[in-house]
């Protein structure tokens, strides 16, 4: 190989992403192409015109025979897509939990090497909001969608221990745009950071499986992300930018309100029509 195609090698020879059409996927998908020389996206909406380098695959995950066919011939993958809201039990089931089984079982049948796998802070949302967890605190799920994520993370380890799949479960905080309320100036993730984050967990050597919280470098912090220093995650950016949107609040457990006395937010309280 000369000295040209080498520098065009790309790490992987196929990515996939599920949940490609959502908020989160729409931001990857570009950064995907740097790394990988066929990007195969996947969601249950349709995905708009496919670039040159892309395969699109428009199916619901709790089709079984459907996500087999999708892992085939894929080297890693990022598994954003399912409910990402709290929502009926029967919804969650087939999205969350089928799906996600469907994903590992495929996964593990057609040799995957890692998952990056979405998990999210309603996995330990009934942690109170004065206090410091990282990735050994016990998990205390907000929300029946917070359940569905402690699923996946328990899957996820389940298949590393028994079939050496890697996963970096990252339990993100709120990544858009824009914090939309005081809590996410805490648990806020700048689209920029998720990135790195994404990269950092799919590059690292040997990841086994992981836990990282998925957040910027913001000026008051519930999570410590000292135990997956490892993936040499560093984030750039902070919601310091926006401290003029709403006033800062120093932790206190003198809230009468759940919402603001745990660091699941409003997922602590509501409650989704079944
Ligand atoms: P999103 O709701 O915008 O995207 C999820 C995508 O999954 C959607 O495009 C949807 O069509 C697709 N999807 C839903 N059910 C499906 C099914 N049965 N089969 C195939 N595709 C299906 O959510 P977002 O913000 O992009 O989040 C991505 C992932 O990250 C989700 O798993 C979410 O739970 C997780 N997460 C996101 C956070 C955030 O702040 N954005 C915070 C914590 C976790
Ligand atoms: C999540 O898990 C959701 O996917 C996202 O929509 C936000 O609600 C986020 O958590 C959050 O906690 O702000």
């Amino acid at each position: 190989m000369s000295t040209q195609q080498e520098s065009k090698a790309k790490p992987f020879r196929r990515l996939l992403l599920t949940g490609a059409a959502g908020n989160l996927g729409r931001q990857l998908r570009g950064a995907l192409a740097q790394w990988a020389d066929v990007v195969r996206l996947s969601d249950i909406t349709p995905l708009g015109e496919a670039a040159a380098h892309e395969e699109h695959v428009v199916l619901d995950l709790a089709d079984r025979a459907g996500v087999d066919a999708l892992l085939e011939g894929v080297d890693a993958v990022v598994h954003l897509g399912g409910i990402s809201v709290d929502a009926p039990f029967d919804d969650l089931l087939e999205a969350n939990i089928r799906g996600v089984y469907n994903l590992y079982a495929a996964a593990q049948k057609h040799g995957v090497k890692r998952v990056l796998f979405a998990s999210s802070n309603h996995a330990i949302g009934f942690h109170p909001t004065t206090t410091v967890i990282d990735a050994d605190a016990p998990l205390r799920p907000d929300s029946l969608y917070g359940v569905t994520k402690c699923f996946g993370e328990s899957l996820s380890r389940y298949y590393f221990d028994r079939f050496g799949l890697e996963t970096v479960c990252m339990r993100i905080g709120s990544s858009f745009e824009v914090p939309k309320n005081p809590r996410m100036l805490v648990t806020y993730l700048s689209y920029r950071d998720f990135i790195e984050l994404v990269r950092c967990s799919l590059f690292t050597n040997r990841v086994g499986h992981a836990i990282v919280y998925g957040v910027s470098n913001n000026r008051v912090a519930w999570w410590d992300n000292t135990k997956a220093a490892f993936l040499g995650y560093r984030p750039q950016d902070s919601s310091a930018q926006f401290d003029d949107l709403f006033p800062v609040q120093a932790p206190t457990d003198e809230f009468d309100d759940p919402a603001q006395r745990f660091q699941g937010g409003a997922f602590v309280v509501a409650l989704p029509q079944s």
